[in-house]
């Protein structure tokens, strides 16, 4: 089974995309064949950003994925903008199997545009192409993601049966794979939105590598209910959202963590909540601080990864150019 993930270089990852994309890859790398997993700084360039932050930022994200247990020697790691086949499938995919009215559809591209200063970018709105192109070149079998990107997967899928009926058969059909619990992490300030890069506060996020202060500083300050039950329920998203965070940073059910604190009042509950997720954290943000000085081993790394994902992609994107009668022909 071939799995394929990307996630962007915005440095400071959150509690989100640790526990809704990164835990899985960590998990899923010596399942696939192989686990391909992609920091995508082209995504990245579709708002504004500082190029020399970028690079950095890549840097951040590459560390704090080894950090968080991914190993080289189970798993390809690359760097998107070093494979041209993304940005070349991307046309290709755009031009003959994608849907204008598909694309205005998409609700990240309607959120995200919404709070562009400058400029709303036409890669803003490739975006989803871009994902799809990241999927497909690698006859990917299974993509784990977080909820936020169920939309842009379905999107993928339809483009590659798209494609398939027009050129024949190029491109598996992907399947996501989106976790049971922790799936989509809520922004501690304002539970009814997601945890996010770009539109939380810095109080309703807690980032990877936080100090512990300030993980329990933001988890205190939780926003809950006037009640003082710890369970999920109508008008409990705050609750709701620290009972699924400490479910799995403990690795029970939410059954169980309402049942543990059935007698505790929020701010037992929280202070329970907060020593978890340092704990939890701790070990990454310390392997963290010892691989992230070496930008020449990060480089490597990253080299050595690309080297392997061209191997793959370079054919399949190769034989659907050739599919849709580009370039010299194929004997
Ligand atoms: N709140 C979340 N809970 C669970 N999973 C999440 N993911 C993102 N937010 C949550 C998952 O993290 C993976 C990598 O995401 P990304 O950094 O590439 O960007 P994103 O999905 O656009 O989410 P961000 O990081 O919060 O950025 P913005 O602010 O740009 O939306 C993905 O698998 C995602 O599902």
């Amino acid at each position: 089974m071939r799995i394929f993930s990307g996630i962007q270089p915005t440095g400071r990852k959150h509690l989100g995309n640790y526990i809704g994309a990164i835990r899985q890859y960590v998990h899923l790398q010596d399942e696939g064949d192989p686990a391909i997993y992609c920091v995508v700084d082209l995504h990245a360039t579709t708002i504004a950003y500082e190029p020399a932050e970028l690079r950095r930022q890549l840097y951040d994200t590459t560390a704090i994925l080894l950090a968080s247990g991914l190993d080289p020697a189970r798993c390809i790691l690359f760097r998107q903008s070093d494979i041209p086949q993304h940005t070349e499938l991307t046309w290709m995919l755009a031009a003959t199997a994608t849907a204008h009215g598909d694309l205005n559809r998409m609700t990240q591209f309607k959120e995200k545009s919404a709070v562009q200063r400058e400029l709303v970018s036409a890669g803003l709105f490739f975006y989803p192409v871009l994902m799809a192109a990241d999927i497909l070149a690698y006859g990917t079998d299974l993509v784990p993601v977080g909820d936020d990107q169920r939309q842009h997967l379905e999107l993928a899928r339809e483009i590659a049966s798209k494609f398939n009926s027009r050129f024949s058969d190029t491109f598996i059909v992907p399947e996501g794979r989106i976790p049971d619990v922790g799936a989509r992490i809520m922004d501690l300030q304002n539970p009814d939105k997601k945890m996010s890069t770009t539109a939380s506060t810095e109080a309703g996020t807690i980032f990877v590598l936080d100090e512990p202060k300030a993980i329990e500083k933001k988890i205190k300050s939780a926003v809950t209910d006037s009640g003082s039950e710890v369970r999920r329920g109508e008008g409990k998203a705050g609750i709701s959202n620290l009972i699924e965070i400490l479910a799995v940073v403990k690795g029970v059910s939410m059954e169980r963590i309402e049942t543990e604190f059935a007698d505790s009042r929020y701010g037992d509950f929280k202070t329970a909540v907060a020593q978890a997720v340092v704990e939890y954290l701790a070990p990454v943000q310390a392997k963290y601080a010892e691989l992230r000085d070496d930008e020449a081993e990060l480089e490597a790394i990253l080299a050595d990864g690309a080297a392997k994902a061209s191997a793959i992609a370079a054919p399949i994107v190769a034989a659907a150019r050739d599919k849709m009668g580009l370039g010299r022909p194929v004997a």
